[in-house]
């Protein structure tokens, strides 16, 4: 785990010092409601160790890495987003890194969108 910066938004919420609107919880992870929602479900999954990035992430941790895709789709799940055969309404994981990507939150974290028809490519 690389030293987290005192600062960190989501270290903060995982200690409990800012409550977010948690969807869901694991012994490592973390999946609450993004504050600006970009989709009719729009939840961001987080590791509770500080890593900065997914590469980062999955440098020190591999397994941590599988974990958070798994709590991702266990929201999808969760959030009716994939359904029992049939027509699946699907949804998408992002993990925005780097500056020209858009990653503002310098703690990993994985969006899970749906809900509504997404658009390719995205923006
Ligand atoms: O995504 C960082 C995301 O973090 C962005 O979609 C807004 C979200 N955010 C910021 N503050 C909060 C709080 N307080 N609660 C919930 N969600 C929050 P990035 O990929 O780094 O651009």
């Amino acid at each position: 785990m690389s030293e987290p910066p005192s600062d960190c938004l989501f270290c903060r919420m995982v200690a409990g010092e800012i409550a977010p609107d948690v969807v869901r919880e694991t012994d490592r992870t973390l999946a609450f409601r993004d504050i600006n929602p970009q989709a009719p479900t729009h939840v961001l999954v987080v590791p509770r160790e500080h890593h900065a990035t997914l590469g980062a992430l999955t440098a020190a941790d591999p397994g941590l890495t599988g974990e958070l895709v798994a709590a991702a789709h266990a929201v999808a799940l969760q959030e009716g987003l994939v359904a029992d055969g049939g027509a699946e309404p699907g949804y998408r994981l992002v993990a925005n890194t780097g500056p020209q990507a858009g990653q503002t939150v310098h703690h990993v974290h994985l969006h899970v969108l749906g809900g509504r028809g997404l658009g390719w490519p995205p923006g």
